[in-house]
């Protein structure tokens, strides 16, 4: 299915426009995830799965109560696992919930976690036959994790997971805040950097 944005909001810089390279399924954008049309949006979850404020609340409220009823009986999820729901009320189909960890001092396991999200949600994306997939800024809101790392880290394990798997077609990193957007366009950057 085409990612068919719609009317999204802030819809512009692909800034890698190499061709041939992992990076040109990548997108940047800015706006609210539950307006996306992709095949899957992932939700910033806390391990209950039943629901809570940022984006997870904002996914809640779009999808509709069907949402929670299903969320209920997946009997919750641990740090750095990720679990699917169908998308009901929003124009997603699925929605892949994540939890991710709660930043303290990057002592605790903090960023292996958050990369297990990314893979995890991936994961099930290909097992689903999902081939276009949005994701949050997962733990840099409420879980407080520092942008730019989360950025580095999500850029990362996105890109190694595609290199290996041509079935998933575009990611779009759906950026609520000019902060999170700059902290993706600067990993971004640094990304490609990197490769030359
Ligand atoms: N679309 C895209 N991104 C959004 C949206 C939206 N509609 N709303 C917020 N963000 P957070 P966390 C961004 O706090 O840090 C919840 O209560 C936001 O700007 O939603 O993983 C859960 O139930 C930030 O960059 O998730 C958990 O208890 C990013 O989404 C806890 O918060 C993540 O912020 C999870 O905390």
């Amino acid at each position: 299915m085409a990612a068919g944005l719609g009317d999204f909001t802030g819809i512009g810089e692909k800034l890698m426009p190499e061709t041939g390279t992992p990076l040109e399924k990548i997108f940047i954008v800015k706006g609210d995830i539950t307006r996306l049309s992709v095949d899957a949006i992932v939700n910033a979850a806390n391990s209950s799965l039943l629901g809570g404020g940022g984006v997870d609340g904002a996914i809640h409220r779009a999808a509709g109560p069907e949402l929670l009823e299903e969320c209920r009986k997946l009997g919750g999820c641990p740090t750095g696992e990720a679990r699917i729901t169908r998308g009901y009320g929003l124009p997603a189909r699925y929605v892949i919930h994540t939890v991710g960890p709660v930043w303290r001092d990057g002592k605790h396991g903090e960023y292996d976690l958050l990369a297990s999200c990314y893979r995890n949600v991936l994961r099930l994306a290909l097992q689903y036959d999902l081939n276009t997939v949005a994701f949050p800024a997962i733990s840099t809101g409420a879980y407080r994790f520092p942008p730019a790392r989360a950025a580095e880290i999500a850029l990362r394990e996105t890109v190694k997971f595609i290199n290996r798997h041509s079935a998933i077609k575009k990611i779009f990193f759906v950026c609520f805040s000019p902060a999170i957007f700059q902290a993706y366009k600067n990993a971004l950057k640094q990304y490609a950097k990197s490769q030359v």
